[in-house]
């Protein structure tokens, strides 16, 4: 059993459903964890364990994600979380109003913390911003981001859909992978 320390309910229905498929039981531990600035997801995950790792018995695992846009050099990036507070998908659209290029991606980063050690895994979705907020799955900026193949935006697909080509479910592919290794070990 491993826990998921996530404030959002939407990451927990997209990694139980894909983990449960893969016969591993994830439960929710609603809880925040201090977030550093930095310029990469994969230092505000390691950092956040060094203190999780004193309040957290046993197997836990954590998610930090970003949206990339590349008309402004990866921005909003590992600010993601306070963009998305302050101006929301209508601000993406705003900031990008006229913008030639509105090539996209989503990055994933999981830390995994066993008795072992930590581990990292990454996961990305190429894509697009969409002219206008489409659907009311998913949550976030799934409204306005168009994987690359795909017409409907992440909030117009199923869970099922959107774990087939996200950055999330390409995260959990890379954990599952890393179970199934030290099982056999
Ligand atoms: P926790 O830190 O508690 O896990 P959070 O929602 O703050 O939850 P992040 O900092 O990782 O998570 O997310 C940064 C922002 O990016 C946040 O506003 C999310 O809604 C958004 N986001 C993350 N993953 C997304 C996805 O798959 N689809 C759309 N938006 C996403």
């Amino acid at each position: 059993m491993i826990a998921f320390v996530t404030t959002n309910e939407g990451k927990f229905r997209e990694v139980s459903t894909k983990l449960a498929e893969a016969h591993v039981k994830l439960v929710h531990e609603d809880r925040t964890y201090p977030e550093i600035q930095t310029d990469r997801l994969e230092k505000v995950v390691r950092f956040a364990a060094t203190i999780l790792d004193d309040q957290i018995r046993g197997d836990y695992l954590i998610d930090d994600s970003g949206l990339f846009l590349e008309e402004f050099g990866g921005f909003p990036g590992v600010y993601s979380s306070y963009v998305y507070k302050r101006l929301a998908c209508a601000g993406v659209l705003k900031l990008l109003h006229g913008a030639r290029n509105r090539a996209a991606r989503f990055e994933t980063v999981f830390l995994l913390r066993t008795s072992e050690e930590h581990d990292v895994f990454h996961g990305e979705c190429r894509g697009s911003i969409a002219e206008r907020e489409r659907g009311s799955g998913g949550f976030g900026f799934d409204p306005i981001f168009v994987p690359e193949g795909a017409t409907k935006t992440f909030a117009e697909m199923t869970l099922t859909e959107k774990n087939a080509v996200s950055h999330r479910a390409r995260a959990v592919d890379a954990l599952v992978a890393h179970l199934l290794a030290r099982k056999e070990r």
